[in-house]
């Protein structure tokens, strides 16, 4: 997607702070952190959210799970860690690239 602003960072078109990335996946921090450590975990691929996400996903989406403790370690994050995904207007989403928000110290009350 020319113009969504997740692929252009994943294509190195937008600046980011990136602390991970792959062939499939990238991790960079969130603009507007709502936690000392607020990270945004995405698929190179362009998938809109879960609602999106095809059969042909799967190994996708196992990886991206699965690197999500291994960044959190990465970050010095051995106490734990909160992710969030947004989907749909319904869900709060506002950047329409799926993303996980890995985030912790200091996270946001549940609401
Ligand atoms: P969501 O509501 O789940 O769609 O949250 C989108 C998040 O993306 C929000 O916390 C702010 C962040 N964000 C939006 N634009 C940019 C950007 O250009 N760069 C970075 N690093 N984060 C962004």
């Amino acid at each position: 997607m020319a113009d969504c602003i997740f692929c252009r960072i994943a294509r190195g078109e937008a600046a980011a702070e990136i602390v991970y990335q792959d062939e499939q996946i990238i991790a960079f921090r969130d603009i507007q952190p709502k936690a000392a450590v607020h990270l945004l975990v995405i698929p190179r691929k362009h998938i809109e959210n879960l609602y999106d996400l095809g059969k042909d996903d799967q190994q996708l989406m196992a990886h991206l799970m699965l690197s999500l403790p291994r960044i959190a370690k990465q970050q010095g994050l051995d106490a734990g860690f909160r992710t969030i995904t947004n989907t749909g207007h319904g869900g709060g989403q506002e950047v329409w690239h799926m993303h996980f928000h890995l985030m912790a110290g200091d996270i946001p009350a549940m609401q």
